[in-house]
């Protein structure tokens, strides 16, 4: 029988509004997996809140993550989210070099509706990039695919082959799966799926107003916890899909204030994995 799985998970800590670790951590270990995170820094809240309190945690990362390796930890899969500086992005490389696992996934949070974040600097950008070779799963937004490529952007008209064109150089980078995500399609949203084999469709679903933060970091767990138990990439990408489009539906019966997040606590039973033998036989004591 087969031990718990173990993924780590470099992101920010931030207390109020489901983002992030606050995210990762509980669907993750619904999916039966161990979470094991790397705090990059710690808020009151996410930014997207008139007032918030950081504090930057690039300097204490080192020696985490050197305690880990003492240990002799080991994992079957890391991910990483919004990282805050340059440093930040060569301590994941390093991170990456130092534990040699697979799956890695790489959310490349750089931008949105064609713009980059204030924050990031070119050489920030260019980091990303370097990030990125060493990821086996990238899950960028349109405007990450194109700065990563050098394309420029534009968010109609875009057909099928140009998603495919985006997501072929992004799979020469270094990545073997890429999923282009949140693009918008009339009332529908939709996900571009491309494997480095060549197998490519888009996963499209009804969108759910209003748009709301996290959905990203939903997204992004549900794909590395299914990478790690190797289900396939489209059947990955429509279960996250249709578990961020109940989890809208129902903030939106809640009144739940859009800037609160996902309302995805009641739906995580949707992600557990049917019980095994071992937990029944546990059960039975
Ligand atoms: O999931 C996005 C996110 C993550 N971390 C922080 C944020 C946000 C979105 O606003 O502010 C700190």
């Amino acid at each position: 029988m087969s031990l718990q799985k173990k993924i780590a998970i470099i992101n920010d800590l931030s207390g109020f509004g489901r983002c992030s670790l606050t995210v990762s951590i509980p669907i993750i270990s619904a999916m039966g997996i161990q979470t094991c995170p790397i705090p990059t820094a710690v808020l009151s809240c996410h930014t997207e809140y008139p007032d918030y309190y950081f504090r930057d945690f690039t300097d204490s990362m080192p020696a985490y993550i050197q305690s880990w390796e003492k240990l002799g930890l080991q994992f079957d899969g890391i991910a990483t989210g919004f990282l805050g500086s340059l440093q930040q992005i060569d301590m994941v490389i390093d991170f990456i070099h130092r534990f040699r696992t697979t799956p890695i996934l790489v959310d490349p949070v750089m931008g949105d509706h064609g713009t980059i974040y204030e924050t990031y600097t070119p050489a920030m950008c260019a980091g990303m990039s370097r990030l990125v070779k060493h990821a086996t799963i990238i899950t960028p937004n349109l405007t990450e695919a194109c700065v990563l490529t050098d394309t420029p952007y534009r968010e109609t008209g875009l057909r099928l082959s140009d998603y495919e064109l985006l997501a072929k150089k992004l799979c020469q980078m270094g990545p073997n799966q890429v999923i282009i995500t949140g693009l918008p399609m009339g009332t529908y949203v939709g996900n571009y799926v491309y494997e480095a084999n060549g197998v490519n469709c888009m996963v499209r679903k009804k969108h759910i107003e209003p748009s709301r933060p996290g959905t990203g970091d939903v997204f992004s767990s549900i794909i590395a916890a299914n990478a790690v138990n190797k289900v396939p990439l489209k059947q990955s990408v429509t279960q996250a899909a249709s578990f961020i489009q109940h989890c809208l539906s129902y903030s939106e019966e809640l009144k739940l204030p859009r800037m609160d997040g996902v309302c995805f606590e009641e739906c995580l039973a949707d992600l557990i994995p049917k019980r095994n033998n071992r937990l029944l036989k546990s059960q039975r004591i």
